[in-house]
């Protein structure tokens, strides 16, 4: 069993979003160094069934699989957790009382209301003993299975004191791009009063004992994330870090044909 992203969280996990959608892609970034992957099925074009193939391919490469969920109705978030993701990041969150019913979604009893059956989470039913299997089922998923709601609206972002200590939130990741369109200034990550709120986010985090996940598309700016006090850290998409890959390596070569004649 390879580590699991709490236990990670000890050495500054970095993941990526995962974006190509093939079970080679995702076992193939388990040679990368890298921690985790986000099986995006809220901006990516692929459903439950072929992310449970992906996320097979990322245990065997040795990668937690997180998956973003395309929506927060309770079938989205079920089946997600029912194939056996470690945990589920919830994009366009708004406010606290949205939260709290994805945490009746997401959790089993005493916490939610998570419906029960025994699936790949649980290897079927065959991963606990028969009779007391199903309280202890439940219990080790509350305590496994990550609920991440993200912080990337203004009103999530005004109630994030709330909602960071929800029991039931495990932790809370940040969409930048989102959380500063909807602050009014797209794009602007060095703007002050964007600076300020990821700083509120990450005190609201850290004051409830939540870990805090940020995410960047310039590698050169993990190590500033994580100087920040960020637990994690999200790097880019596969995709575009594979058209990096060959850019940088055909401008290589090319430099070096063009020396030769
Ligand atoms: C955002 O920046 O809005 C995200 O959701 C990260 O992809
Ligand atoms: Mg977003």
């Amino acid at each position: 069993m390879c580590a699991s992203f709490r236990e990670r969280l000890q050495n500054k996990p970095i993941g990526t979003f995962f974006e190509l959608g093939s079970a080679n892609v995702a076992e193939a970034l388990g040679k990368t160094g890298l921690d985790f992957i986000i099986i995006d099925n809220e901006h990516g074009p692929f459903e439950a069934e072929s992310t449970l193939d992906f996320v097979r391919a990322a245990q065997l490469g040795g990668l937690c699989a997180l998956a973003r969920v395309r929506e927060t109705s309770r079938p989205a978030i079920l089946k997600l957790l029912d194939i056996g993701v470690e945990g589920i990041i919830v994009p366009d969150v708004h406010s606290v009382a949205q939260v709290q019913t994805l945490i009746e979604y997401a959790k089993f009893a005493p916490l939610g209301k998570r419906g029960f059956c025994p699936t790949r989470k649980d290897c079927w039913g065959y991963a606990y003993p028969a009779t007391e299997g199903v309280a202890q089922s439940m219990a080790i998923q509350n305590q496994q299975t990550l609920l991440i709601p993200q912080c990337e609206t203004i009103g999530c972002l005004s109630e994030i004191e709330i909602i960071a200590a929800l029991d039931g939130v495990d932790g809370i990741f940040i969409g930048p791009f989102d959380l500063s369109i909807s602050m009014g200034i797209p794009g602007q990550f060095t703007h002050p009063d964007f600076q300020a709120a990821l700083q509120r986010i990450l005190d609201a985090c850290h004051k409830n004992g939540k870990f805090c996940i940020y995410f960047t598309v310039n590698a050169s700016e993990i190590a500033a994330g994580f100087a920040k006090g960020f637990d994690a850290m999200g790097y880019g998409l596969d995709a575009a870090i594979l058209i990096q890959a060959y850019q940088t390596q055909l401008a290589q070569a090319r430099a070096a044909m063009s020396t030769q004649s």
